[in-house]
Formats: structure tokens, C-alpha cells, sequence
């Protein structure tokens, strides 16, 4: 088991601006992955199995709809603080903040803002002690980055729907209770439907052989014919809009996410590059280590600013989406090229499961592709700047 001598790095004195809730927050989550994802990630991924018994902890850290209010189970905290779990989540494992993403932001968060009132009261306390896990399922075999080409569909026979079709790579598939799935309906529009492990005609086969994310549980979701009571749509929300607005929340997230696993790769390799002697010294001494490690820092400092900034403005509810875009794109190929250099840094020693730099990396070529792609992204900032839209 590799030991997790893990120190924040905080170049620009950030803590200063958070409050002492904030801190009680992070030094919490922090604690959590210590103890609990540390110990334990190595042996998961390499056997590419999600560690379930970390569910329980978890909910208890807030990880599961930090935002969503109280009464419905919720931790009710501010944006900053849910980006705060996030990142320290993501510092221990991408796949397991994964988990966590799907559950608050694109499962609870759906119900919670487009769901009936016994929607809520039904499923958000369950999602959000864990007792319950969900995945979100928009992509199709055809239609990624394009979900408004769907084709998955809900064909309405009065007394309740039926729905046919079949969504890919969706996280946490294979162990779900609960699916939320967006499907046109008769008149082409997309709706969101709440779908229910034991559901005839439901399956959720795994997606094997991954390279990246072996810790999170991914799958198809596959619907024939599967019968859905009427109660189970979401009643709030029509169009494409409704399954966006759940991936800014959950894209926010990343965005905040995707400094954990840069700033665990920095830590490790500046330790290293102390401790590590060729040619007399340690490689740390030499200029282009010492380059690799002031851009990182560098780099991670400007991302931690730009999710300081972006949190700020979610409280105020002013962000939007195009700047949610912006930091996911930015933060995510940051902590990817920190992952790269870092592993340069550590030479041979850098490929093992010693340290957590090539899961890291592997992990982040998912994350820079889900939740739109480093690309789309980019072309999501051009529209907004333009007015253009390069997608029609
Ligand atoms: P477009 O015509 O631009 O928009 C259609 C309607 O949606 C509205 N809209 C948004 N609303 C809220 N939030 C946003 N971010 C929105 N973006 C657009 C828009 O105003 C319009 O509304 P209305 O009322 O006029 O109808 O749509 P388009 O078909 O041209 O597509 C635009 C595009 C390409 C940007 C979008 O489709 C896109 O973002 N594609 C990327 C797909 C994606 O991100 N998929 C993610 C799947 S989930 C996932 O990956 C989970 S991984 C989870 C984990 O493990 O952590
Ligand atoms: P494509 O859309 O086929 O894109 C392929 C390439 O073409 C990309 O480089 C893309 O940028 C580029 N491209 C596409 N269109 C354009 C354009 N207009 N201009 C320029 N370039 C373009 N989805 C869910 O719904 N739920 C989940 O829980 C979920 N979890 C995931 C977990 C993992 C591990 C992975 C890998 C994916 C997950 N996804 C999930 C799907 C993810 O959101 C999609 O993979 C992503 O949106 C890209 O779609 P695609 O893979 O079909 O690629």
C-alpha cells in the first residue's frame, strides 16, 4: 500500500479567502481521503472495481448534493464549499469524485430543480445518505457530443410511458438504483425520466477493458420496452436545456476537481525531485526540473484562482455556462499537463502504482472527453464571444 504523504499547496495564500466553515470543510474531506480513498485506490483500479464501501463516508462528508437544501437531506452549503469537496475527492481518485458528480449534480440536482414535490421528498434523502446510488444517462452510441440528435424515445400510452433506446458510457451504470434518462418524447422534445433498477426490460451492462477511470463503475444503460409510470417524468423541464443545466453543476465541479489530482502530482514530484540524486544533486537542482515545477505551480495557482472566481459568481447565481466552460476546459488540460511533466519528473519510477501519477493521467483523459469535450468547450467560448455558433 502506497502511503499518502500528500501537503496542500496554496502559492497565493487562497485559504485567506475562505471562511472557517470553509476550512472545517476541506480539512474534513481531506481527512476522509486520507483515510479511506488512499489506502485503498491503488488495489481498486488495478483490479478496475469501485470501492463501495467508501458510499457510506461519502454522504457523510456532504459529497452527495453539497448544495441541495436540507430538508430534502442536502448538506445546504455554498458553492465554494461544494468545489472544495470536489477538489479534495479528486485528489484522492477522478473516478471516485465521478461517482460523487453523478450522484449531486446529475441525479439529485435534476430531481431536486425539475422534479415534483414526491419526487423530492422520495428520492433526494435516499441519494443523498447513499442508501441510494444513480447515474445520468444522455449520451448515445451515436450522440455525444451532439445529445440533441437522440434517438432514445418515450412513447405515451395513457396510463403511463414506454421507453426505448440505449445510452453508453454512463458512470456508476452497473451499480445504480436509480437512472435519470433524458428521451424524446411523441412530439420530438426531450424529457427527462426517473428509471427504476427491477424495470422490465432494463439492463445495465458494465463497460470493461477501460484505461482510465478503473475505479468508477461504467455501462450502458439499455431500455426495450421498459414500462414508466406516469409519476416518473420529471414534470419541470422541457428541451435540451434541462439535461445542460445539470451539466453546469456538474461541470463546475470538475472544475474545481481536476486541481486535486494537479496539485497531488506536484506534491509528489517536488518531493521527489528533492530527494531523487543523479550527476551528484538532486534533480531538483537542475534547471529543467526546476522549469517543469514553477509552470506547474504556476499553472495550478491560476486555476485555483479562476475556481475561486467562478465559485464566487455561482453564489451570486451570475455565472454562465460559458464561463463554467471556460474553467472545466482550462482546469482540466491544466491538471493534465501537470500530471505529464510530473511523470517525466519521476522517470522510470513514474509508470508504477508507487505513486499516483500515472493513474492520474490515465484518469484525466477521461475527464478532459466527459461533460464535453476540451474541444467543444473551446468552441462553446467562441460562440459566446462571437455570437457564432460553429455547431450549425
Ligand atoms: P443549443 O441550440 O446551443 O442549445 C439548446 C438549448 O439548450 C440551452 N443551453 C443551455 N442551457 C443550460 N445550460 C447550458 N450549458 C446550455 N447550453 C445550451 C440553449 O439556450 C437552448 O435553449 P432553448 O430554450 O433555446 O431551447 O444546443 P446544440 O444542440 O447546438 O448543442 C450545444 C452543445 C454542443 C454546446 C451541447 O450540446 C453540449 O454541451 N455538448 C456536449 C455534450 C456533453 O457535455 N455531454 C455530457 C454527457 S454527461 C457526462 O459526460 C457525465 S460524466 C460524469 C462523471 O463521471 O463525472
Ligand atoms: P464524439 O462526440 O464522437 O467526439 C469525438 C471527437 O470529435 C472529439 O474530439 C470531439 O471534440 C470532436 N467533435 C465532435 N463534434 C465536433 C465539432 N462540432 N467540432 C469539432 N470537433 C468535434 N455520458 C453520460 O451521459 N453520462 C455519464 O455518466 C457519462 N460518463 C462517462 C464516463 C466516461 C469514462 C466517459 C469516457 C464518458 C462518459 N460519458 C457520459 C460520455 C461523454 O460525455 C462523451 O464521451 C462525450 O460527451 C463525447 O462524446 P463521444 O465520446 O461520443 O465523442
Amino acid at each position: 500500500m502506497a502511503t499518502d504523504n500528500y501537503q496542500a499547496h496554496d502559492y497565493y495564500l487562497l485559504d485567506e479567502l475562505l471562511t472557517d466553515e470553509h476550512k472545517l470543510i476541506r480539512d474534513t474531506a481531506r481527512a476522509f481521503v486520507k483515510k479511506s480513498i488512499s489506502p485503498i485506490i491503488e488495489e481498486a483500479c488495478q483490479k478496475a472495481e469501485f470501492p463501495k464501501q467508501i458510499i457510506k463516508g461519502l454522504a457523510e462528508i456532504g459529497a452527495f448534493g453539497p448544495t441541495i437544501p436540507r430538508e430534502y437531506g442536502g448538506a445546504g452549503l455554498d458553492y465554494i464549499s461544494y468545489g472544495i469537496i470536489m477538489q479534495e475527492i479528486e485528489r484522492g481518485d477522478s473516478g471516485i469524485r465521478s461517482t460523487a458528480s453523478v450522484q449531486g449534480s446529475l441525479v439529485m440536482y435534476p430531481i431536486y430543480a425539475f422534479g415534483s414535490e414526491e419526487q423530492k421528498k422520495k428520492w433526494l434523502p435516499l441519494l443523498a445518505s447513499g442508501d441510494k446510488i444513480g447515474c445520468f444517462g444522455l449520451t448515445e452510441p451515436d450522440h455525444g457530443s451532439n445529445p440533441s440528435g437522440m434517438v432514445s424515445r418515450i412513447t405515451d400510452k395513457g396510463s403511463h410511458y414506454i421507453l426505448n433506446g440505449a445510452k453508453m458510457w454512463i458512470s456508476n451504470a452497473p451499480i445504480a438504483d436509480v437512472a435519470v434518462v433524458w428521451a424524446k418524447d411523441d412530439e420530438g422534445v426531450i424529457r427527462g425520466v426517473i428509471v427504476e433498477r427491477g424495470m422490465e426490460g432494463f439492463t445495465t451492462p458494465e463497460t470493461h477493458n477501460k484505461w482510465s477511470l478503473r475505479a468508477s463503475a461504467t455501462g450502458e444503460l439499455v431500455f426495450d420496452n421498459v414500462k414508466i409510470p406516469k409519476e416518473n417524468i420529471l414534470p419541470n423541464v422541457k428541451g435540451l436545456k434541462g439535461p445542460l443545466s445539470c451539466l453546469n453543476m456538474a461541470r463546475y465541479g470538475i472544475s474545481w476537481g481536476s486541481v486535486g489530482p494537479a496539485l497531488d502530482c506536484y506534491d509528489a514530484a517536488l518531493r521527489y525531485s528533492k530527494e531523487r540524486i543523479q550527476f551528484g544533486k538532486p534533480i531538483g537542482g537542475f534547471q529543467l526540473t526546476q522549469k517543469k515545477l514553477a509552470e506547474m505551480i504556476t499553472e495550478i495557482t491560476k486555476a485555483q484562482l479562476l475556481c475561486w472566481r467562478l465559485g464566487m459568481l455561482m453564489n451570486e447565481k451570475r455565472a454562465t455556462p460559458a464561463q463554467i466552460s471556460m474553467a472545466k476546459r482550462n482546469n482540466v488540460n491544466m491538471a493534465l499537463q501537470v500530471a505529464r511533466e510530473a511523470r517525466q519528473i519521476f522517470g522510470g519510477m513514474g509508470i508504477t502504482g508507487e505513486y499516483p501519477i500515472m493513474r492520474h493521467m490515465m484518469n484525466l483523459e477521461s475527464v478532459i472527453t466527459y461533460e464535453g469535450t476540451h474541444d467543444i468547450h473551446l468552441l462553446i467560448t467562441g460562440m459566446d464571444v462571437t455570437g457564432i455558433s460553429a455547431f450549425e
